[in-house]
């Protein structure tokens, strides 16, 4: 029997950028989550979202905060009064040795609108610290920085999912959407329905390459050079739009000029992409009369991130398919509130608005808002790998607040920062469970779920969404407002923040008023009554804006620009010693770091354990056969996990996705390189080598399933 849950109205997935809307209802007595018809979804779930409510009532979850009495002691629970004024001590005393700087604070895009704003707030009002950003910095930077220069503004698609079936063809580049946006699918298969060309840029035949009509499989790392190459093809061949480029864009010239110099032959060589496909996947999206050219983490996770999207950007743009209907250049966002999250103030550089920490107007702005004088916030702080870094060091970050991250799973060279974070004076995590770092933590404070709490997220396509609070949080937890109020009156600082959801959203919407991300006219009434309403939207007055370059682009001068960009190899080729190339990404069924889906049942039944895909032939060469366990080594250190064999990669290339912790963890591995804008770490190539790990040896049980 199905009976709904207490509250009213429904909320959306817990995982993905899609955030598809959901019911939590009662069956069988157990709480479930029930698919809700809405523009996104159309009723559509994946099956994370069918299993999202089993967590909620885990038997692992944390419904007590935890604290050690020595470093080396075992966590043992605590009162909230002890844990809070423990955590308090320690940054008042992080504070004494090092300045407001030495306590940092690490945020994600799990976070709805009103904590990531409050975090920020709380870092800059609370803490007076400039050492803050989140996980977004792993994820969206690139696309983010790329979009904010030659558009003028970061919003991830600029037009809602249901303009994709009108898109004539659509490239997309290291993303899986078939995997990671399952929900997705169904515009695009309505697209091929239509007759439209699905283009696929992976070095893998992953499920979204097989449903494509055809399938780049290049080499990793070599994003910039297949752009250059189809923009190549497109010149030599007249599929650019001159007039497009002539009324709506500058910086044209110098991409040209860099473009005539990558001839197919030049781009097969380093691309490992056939000419007569890049002639191919060209023509499809040049002589279609609206396409849309989509990235996501393969060519943006690069330590040249944000010129792979520029070059992807300069290709969109000379074809004349952006700022026009059913065209656009887009970059697929990730986490649940991963847009909202990026423009609210908890990255190392920004203020709510999607303002500048660095711009005096925008201070200025902001800071009338909270009440404070514009001198006394921080300047911007450093990069979540830099932060990172800087753990523990005596002029770096002393006291560490970790809220929606697991860190130990998620961070390149997990070995590298166990140390840094084993050198802080103290670390406090924020989580629902007893993940790989709050398992390290000094203290640990348990908190609220998504749907035991209400709150807006901004979806994939900048839709503002409103998830109601339907269930109420278990006896013995908090939410993470509660957390940051509690921590900010033991700081002296408690009159500057609400601990309520409603309240903090009035407050962002007047902080970001002005801004680029303006949510000004937003309101949890309006985003009920309309099914969500797209950002910007400057006044109660205005409908939204889902197509925001339509007439003109977010720029000074309303014009997008060409960015001349060149193909660069990666931080770390292969060669001897290492001659793979590593990637890593995703499964359907495990969801980032995993301490959420790991605790599912169905879901550990379907991906019990970290693997890599490795090519059959080179497998039998090195004595590496199907579910045999095998050793990955790089520079940074060695992981061992079974073997999947498959001929959907490439000879060169191993993949392994990033869900587990213990020593199959793929960020023992990865190259923590930065992207020199967008700072965001090298996890898509590095290179490796892989031999059998021997007899005897099975996967690390311990980190599997514990529901
Ligand atoms: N099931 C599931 N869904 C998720 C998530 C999850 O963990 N699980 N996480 C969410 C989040 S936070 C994010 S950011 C998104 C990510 O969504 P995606 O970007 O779709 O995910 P990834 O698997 O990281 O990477 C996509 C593809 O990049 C390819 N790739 C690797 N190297 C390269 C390269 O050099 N160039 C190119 N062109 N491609 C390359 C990989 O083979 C992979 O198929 O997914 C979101 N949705
Ligand atoms: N090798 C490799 N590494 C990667 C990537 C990759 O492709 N390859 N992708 C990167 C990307 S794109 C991302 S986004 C990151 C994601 O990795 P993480 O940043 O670790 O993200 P999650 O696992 O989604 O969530 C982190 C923690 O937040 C908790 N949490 C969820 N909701 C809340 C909340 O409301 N409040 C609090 N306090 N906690 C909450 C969860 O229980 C979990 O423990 O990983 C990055 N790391
Ligand atoms: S597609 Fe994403 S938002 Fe939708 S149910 Fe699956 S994980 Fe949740
Ligand atoms: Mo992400």
């Amino acid at each position: 029997m199905i009976q709904p849950t207490i509250g009213s109205g429904g909320t959306h997935c817990p995982y993905c950028a899609m955030q598809c809307a959901m019911d939590l209802v009662v069956e069988d007595g157990r709480l479930a989550t029930a698919a809700r018809d809405f523009p996104t979804n159309r009723g559509g779930l994946c099956r994370k979202g069918w299993t999202a409510a089993e967590p909620l009532s885990s038997s692992v979850r944390l419904l007590t905060p935890l604290m050690r009495d020595s470093r080396g002691a075992p966590l043992r629970p605590a009162s909230w009064d002890e844990a809070l004024d423990a955590v308090a001590a320690a940054f008042r005393a992080a504070r004494e040795k090092g300045g407001p700087d030495a306590v940092g604070v690490f945020g994600g895009g799990a976070l709805s609108n009103e904590k990531a704003y409050m975090l920020g707030k709380f870092a800059r009002v609370g803490l007076g610290t400039r050492n803050i950003d989140y996980n977004g910095r792993f994820c969206m930077a690139s696309g983010a920085a790329a979009g904010n220069r030659a558009l003028g503004m970061d919003r991830g698609l600029p037009f809602p999912m249901t303009d994709l079936p009108g898109a004539g063809a659509i490239l997309i580049v290291g993303s899986n959407p078939a995997e990671t946006l399952p929900v997705i699918v169904q515009y695009l298969e309505e697209q091929r329905r239509h007759g439209g060309q699905l283009i696929v840029a992976d070095p893998r035949r992953t499920a979204t390459a097989q449903m494509a009509t055809l399938h780049l499989q290049l080499t990793p790392g070599t994003d910039a050079a297949l752009a250059l190459g189809l923009l190549h093809v497109a010149l030599r061949d007249n599929l650019v739009d001159r007039a497009f480029i002539e009324a709506r864009t500058t910086g044209f010239g110098a991409a040209r000029r860099i473009a005539n110099a990558y001839w197919p032959e030049r781009v097969e060589r380093i691309t490992g992409v056939p000419i007569a496909q890049l002639v191919q996947a060209a023509h499809m999206l040049g002589e279609a009369s609206t396409a849309m050219v989509l990235t996501g983490r393969g060519p943006e996770q690069q330590s040249h991130g944000v010129e792979n999207a520029h070059a992807f950007i300069n290709l969109a743009l000379a074809l004349g398919k952006v700022g026009r209907p059913n065209c656009g250049w887009g970059t697929l966002t990730g986490q649940g509130n991963g847009q909202g999250g990026r423009e609210h103030g908890q990255k190392a550089d920004q203020l709510p608005g999607y303002r500048s920490l660095a711009n005096p107007e925008h201070r200025a702005a902001v800071a009338a808002v909270w009440g404070v004088d514009p001198d006394t916030l921080p300047p911007p702080g450093p990069s979540a790998q830099e932060l990172l870094e800087s753990c523990g060091s005596p002029d770096g970050v002393r006291a560490l607040l970790v809220m929606g991250c697991n860190l130990l799973v998620a961070a390149p060279q997990t070995e590298r920062l166990r140390a840094r974070l084993e050198a802080l004076d103290v670390l406090v995590v924020c989580d629902p469970f007893l993940s790989e770092t709050a398992a390290t933590a000094d203290i640990v404070l348990p908190v609220a779920q998504w749907v035991e709490e209400s709150g807006t997220v901004t979806n994939l396509e900048g839709r503002v969404l409103l998830r109601h609070c339907l269930s109420p949080p278990p006896e013995g937890v908090r939410s993470d407002a509660q957390v940051l109020k509690a921590l900010a009156e033991r700081l002296g600082r408690g009159a500057y923040f609400t601990a309520d959801h409603r309240e903090l959203f009035e407050e962002l919407r007047r902080a970001s008023a002005g801004g680029l991300a303006d949510y000004a006219g937003i309101t949890w009434e309006r985003i009920e009554a309309e099914q969500g309403v797209f950002w910007p939207c400057p006044s109660e007055e205005h409908p939204g804006t889902p197509r925001p370059f339509l007439d003109a682009f977010a720029t000074p001068d309303g014009r997008a620009r060409f960015f001349a960009v060149e193909h660069r190899p990666t931080a770390e080729e292969p060669g001897p010693g290492y001659p793979m190339f590593l990637t890593t990404g995703r499964v359907l069924g495990h969801y980032n770091s995993g301490t959420q889906t790991r605790r599912v049942a169905a879901l550990n039944a379907g991906d019990p354990e970290p693997f890599v895909e490795i090519h059959p032939d080179v497998a039998r060469s090195l004595g590496i056969s199907e579910g045999g366990m095998a050793r990955i080594t790089t520079r940074r250190g060695e992981a061992v996990l079974r073997a999947r064999l498959t001929r959907a990669i490439r000879f060169d290339t191993l993949f392994v996705p990033f869900h587990w912790g213990g020593r199959g963890g793929a960020n023992l591995l990865t190259n923590p390189a930065l992207d020199p804008t967008s700072r965001i770490p090298e996890f898509k190539a590095c290179a490796a080598r892989i031999e059998p790990a021997g007899n005897g040896v099975t996967t690390d049980t311990s980190i599997g399933a514990d529901a």
